[in-house]
């Protein structure tokens, strides 16, 4: 088993499409090993999405991450960070392919519902950003 970091975004919490999309990782055969509701923080946002910091849209992306609460997911599976990154689908919902989190839940590139590490060094750091690993269930 491997772990992986995903965050139910502000869109997806405030249109209520949190519990859906939770059934929907459960039913992918990820299990939650940690879970919380909470608001970012603008220098929580800046530091958490610090690689885009030189990017045109990490104003807007700050902005928006900050706009209400959102749910940080620690979850635990084979292959993890791959095997969720499929689920999830594209960036943008336009190239998501059909059945994944963001083409079913996303309101466009920037409001995509979810995110997901993107490999096993960032879900380790991602993961330490919002859990003490004394919150961590083992399953
Ligand atoms: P992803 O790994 O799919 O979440 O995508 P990136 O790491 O490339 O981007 C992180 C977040 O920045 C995206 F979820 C949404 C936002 N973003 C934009 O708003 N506009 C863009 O053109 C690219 C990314």
């Amino acid at each position: 088993m491997t772990r992986t970091l995903a965050i139910i975004k502000p869109d997806a919490v405030a249109a209520g499409r949190a519990g859906k999309i939770l059934a929907h990782l459960e039913s992918e055969g990820f299990r939650m090993t940690a879970c919380r509701l909470t608001r970012l923080n603008r220098l929580q946002a800046e530091e958490f999405y610090g690689v885009h910091r030189e990017r045109p849209f990490f104003p807007s992306l700050v902005s928006f991450m900050t706009s209400g609460p959102v749910i940080p997911l620690a979850l635990e599976a084979e292959d993890a960070v791959q095997r969720l990154r499929k689920v999830i689908g594209a960036t943008d919902p336009a190239e998501a392919l059909p059945g994944t989190i963001r083409a079913l839940h996303a309101e466009s590139k920037e409001r995509n519902a979810i995110h997901a590490s993107d490999s096993d060094e960032n879900a380790a750091r991602e993961i330490a950003f919002f859990f003490a690993e004394a919150d961590l269930f083992s399953l």
